[in-house]
């Protein structure tokens, strides 16, 4: 096939993708790579009579990196981009990550990046909103952004959802949550929970002179998703939620190319499958890039303290790369990096597992631009749910003054009963 080309570079218009691999037994590694290049563009198993040489020479990738790394090899494969149709999401994915992942000449293989070209970025919408949209909308210029997601996930009622959310909202957070697998049930009715949930969102900005967000669960069906998300905005709401990896990315596009100036907030429950295993599948690098470019404003990067996997180096990574895009660092990346500086920055969402002790050292570091969400570490306060908002912006307030938050707690007794419950406790242990 002859796709290996070890050091030539690839040029602005080359899609550019890095795998991590393990060969197969007795399978050397270029001819491994070799086959994924061909699978993922021009070729298959075997020599084609219906490939014509010239259209070979212009459509083939070439490998031009090959490197040993740990138990397996990094290849950096470039792609002319007339491989690609501009702007879809889901022929990027089965062409760079699609039938390779099942070949037999690799034991495992993950996608850790992808780099686009500046005609292919320019395809995609990106946020709307951003972190400055969504500061604004707000009007909160820097500090971070607490919220909480409503527990249990699922159980309550379309007034005890609304309740929840008025106390927590009234007592200090900016964001209240629908978790991802509430949508519409027989107990708590989509339409109904919308319409009770701003009502107690317009009573909590007028007692609180605040601005507030409700993060309204609008996963579905694509058409179904797309009604809900416009009852969002008729009803007066501001910020739609999507599984990003339930729902898949042409509902996201969707979602995004529906131009309604709502917030998209992306939930990544399901990541894991894709993510956890470091050496097969996708990387969350390569889902944020993609989410990104698609549009979304927010998205679930990990909490590095808290309940999920994820190392805090991966996740320190991808806030770096989806608030301040790298600049280029190395061939992979090249001059192409400083196309993504067009797309609006987007905010990282910090979730599972956190209670207001860890919020200094989330914050520490993934700094300011992000959203702090704790489910249980606000619902499962001993003294309850306003008690818990409470403690969660204390918290907050303490960071942004720069004040320990054991000396805050002083004269803070929502925080200090939040302290004495969780100091002790680590989501690892469960206490
Ligand atoms: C958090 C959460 C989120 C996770 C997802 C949950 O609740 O609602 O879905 O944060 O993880 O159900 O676990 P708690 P990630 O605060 O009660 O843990 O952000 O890593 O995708
Ligand atoms: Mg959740």
């Amino acid at each position: 096939m002859g796709f290996v080309r070890l050091g030539c570079k690839p040029n602005e218009n080359d899609l550019v993708a890095e795998y991590y691999f393990e060969p197969a037994r007795g399978v050397t590694p270029k001819y491994a790579c070799e086959q994924l290049a061909a699978e993922s563009s021009i070729g298959t198993w075997t020599a084609i009579a219906t490939l014509k040489p010239r259209t070979a020479a212009r459509l083939a990738p070439k490998i031009f990196h090959l490197k040993r790394r740990g138990a397996g090899f990094v290849a950096r494969i470039a792609y002319p981009d007339e491989l690609f149709e501009a702007g879809s999401a889901p022929q990027l994915m089965s062409a760079i990550a699609g039938n390779v992942f099942g070949m037999r000449v690799v034991d495992s293989l993950r996608l850790n990046d992808f780099t686009l070209t500046k005609t292919l970025i320019n395809a995609f919408k990106g946020p709307q909103l951003g972190i400055s949209g969504v500061r604004k909308m707000l009007r909160v210029p820097r500090r971070p952004l607490c919220g909480t997601i409503i527990k249990p996930k699922v159980g309550l009622n379309e007034r005890e959802h609304a309740g929840v959310a008025y106390d927590c909202w009234v007592n200090g957070l900016d964001l209240v949550k629908d978790d991802e697998n509430l949508t519409s049930m027989r107990f708590n009715n989509f339409e109904k929970r919308l319409a009770a949930t701003l009502e107690a969102m317009d009573r909590a900005q007028s007692e609180t002179g605040e601005r507030k967000l409700y993060v309204c669960n609008v996963s579905a069906e694509t058409n179904e998703m797309l009604r809900r998300a416009q009852l969002v905005k008729d009803n007066g709401g501001n910020v739609t939620m999507i599984d990003i990896l339930t729902c898949g990315w042409s509902a996201l596009q969707t979602l995004r190319d529906a131009n309604l100036r709502l917030v998209i907030h992306a939930h990544r429950a399901g990541h894991a499958a894709l993510t956890r295993n470091p050496r097969h599948g996708i990387s969350m690098l390569a889902i944020a890039k993609l989410s990104r470019l698609i549009g979304v404003d927010s998205l679930h990067v990990g909490a590095i303290y808290g309940k999920m996997e994820g190392n805090a180096s991966e996740v320190l990574e991808l806030v770096k790369e989806i608030q301040s895009p790298r600049v280029a660092k190395d061939e992979a990346q090249g001059a192409l990096e400083q196309n993504w500086f067009g797309l609006a920055p987007v905010f990282a969402v910090a979730s599972g597992g956190l209670h207001p002790g860890v919020l200094p050292q989330v914050v520490a570091a993934m700094g300011n631009d992000v959203f702090l969400q704790a489910g249980g570490g606000v619902s499962g306060h001993p003294d309850g749910v306003a008690a818990g908002a409470r403690a969660t912006r204390q918290a907050i307030d303490a960071v942004s003054a720069g004040v320990p938050l054991r000396e805050y707690a002083f004269e803070h007794v929502e925080l200090k009963r939040a302290l004495e419950k969780w100091e002790t406790t680590s989501p690892k242990s469960g206490k």
